[in-house]
């Protein structure tokens, strides 16, 4: 049966909130992210306002960089637990409207909407949850509708800041064909690199390669892409599985016992681990780290926590206790290093 599928993506959401919070910012460029430092800070961008976006700053950018594009914005802090805790009362918000609900990370959703029968209907469906949103919670947003969880998220690409746009089924071929490759969800920068080198640029070119022939560029994900040019998506909405654990692991390019290196690649394998963490507003209370050394013998050492923990700091201070005790303990080459944590 033809489905129709909502999906909804808050507006430069870290960076929007902040402007709620802080009225007097409010048309002025706001970066969100690492501390600039005057333009020698590390770290990155994790995103901005659309006043900022006009001078080329993006997330994931260098924070330095963007110094250097707009040293007169307004640089924040990242304020992680405030955006959590905005993006659980927008999430309470987009359940209400279907049973069939999926939170893909703090700003955003699909629903499916097949219930209401028509495009039309769905799409005042998508009216009045854009303007809830609003009314509660002061910020704007973008949905996409469509037959299939992809063509609904390049709809809402498209669409904006604060827009909503349908895709009917009959529309898909002349809404897909004109967009670039990179459009695509599933064609990231390498991919859209290498067909961009054999002269393809927008989806209608893409269309032209068979299926084999993506499949053998790009292994399984070849595949999808062809399906996704096509606008193909049988993906149903589902509400995640239950996460039990989230781990990281990093093989050491040499074994080494040198403790500046361990912590240096362990500092990442947390952030990472906390990234997931936020992502999937998951709670731990058991943190695991693993160790394996130079002749493959693995051992693992565990903190389980009172209550569960949401909470980097505490996450930092246990798991490095735990890694500390390993580099105590003996003197063996250490070849990997993990951490995993679970409820
Ligand atoms: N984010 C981040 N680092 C990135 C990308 C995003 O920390 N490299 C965070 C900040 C964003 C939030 O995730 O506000 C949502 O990411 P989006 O990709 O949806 O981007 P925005 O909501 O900021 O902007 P847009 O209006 O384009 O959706
Ligand atoms: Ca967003
Ligand atoms: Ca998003």
């Amino acid at each position: 049966m033809e489905r129709i599928i909502l999906h909804i993506d808050m507006d430069y959401f870290f960076a929007q909130i902040e402007e709620r919070e802080n009225p007097h910012f409010k048309g002025k460029p706001i970066v969100v992210g690492a501390d600039p430092k005057g333009g020698k800070g590390r770290g990155v961008v994790s995103t901005c306002n659309y006043e900022a976006r006009k001078y080329g700053i993006r997330s994931g950018m260098p924070i330095s960089k963007a110094y250097w594009l707009c040293p007169d914005a307004i640089f924040l802090p990242v304020n992680i637990e405030l955006y959590q805790k905005v993006s659980e009362k927008i999430m309470e918000i987009v359940k209400k409207y279907s049973p069939t609900y999926e939170i893909v990370s703090l700003d955003e959703a699909y629903l499916d909407l097949t219930d209401c029968k028509s495009f039309e209907k769905a799409k005042k469906v998508g009216e009045k949850l854009k303007r809830e949103i609003f009314e509660k919670e002061k910020l704007t947003s973008t949905v996409g509708i469509g037959p299939n969880k992809t063509i609904a998220k390049m709809a809402t690409e498209k669409a904006k800041p604060n827009g909503l746009l349908v895709i009917k089924p009959n529309q898909v071929k002349e809404f897909l064909e004109p967009l670039d490759i990179d459009d695509l969800p599933g064609i990231g920068p390498k991919t859209a690199e290498k067909l961009r080198a054999i002269g393809i640029n927008k989806i209608k070119e893409l269309k032209k390669l068979s299926k084999s022939k993506l499949k053998e560029m790009f292994g399984k994900v070849g595949e999808r892409i062809w399906e996704r040019a096509r606008g193909i998506d049988e993906e149903p909405v589902e509400s995640e599985e239950v996460i039990k654990s989230i781990g990281r692991q990093i093989t050491f390019e040499k074994d080494t016992r040198n403790p500046r290196l361990i912590f240096g690649i362990f500092e990442k394998i947390l952030k990472e681990v906390y990234q997931e963490l936020v992502e999937n507003n998951f709670f731990f209370r058991t943190i695991t780290v693993i160790c394996r050394y130079q002749n493959f013998e693995t051992h693992t050492k565990s903190k389980t926590l009172k209550q569960p923990s949401q909470d980097f700091i505490v996450l930092k201070k246990e798991a490095k206790k735990l890694l500390l005790k390993f580099l105590l303990e003996n003197k063996k080459p250490i070849r990997l290093i993990g951490l995993r944590v679970k409820i």
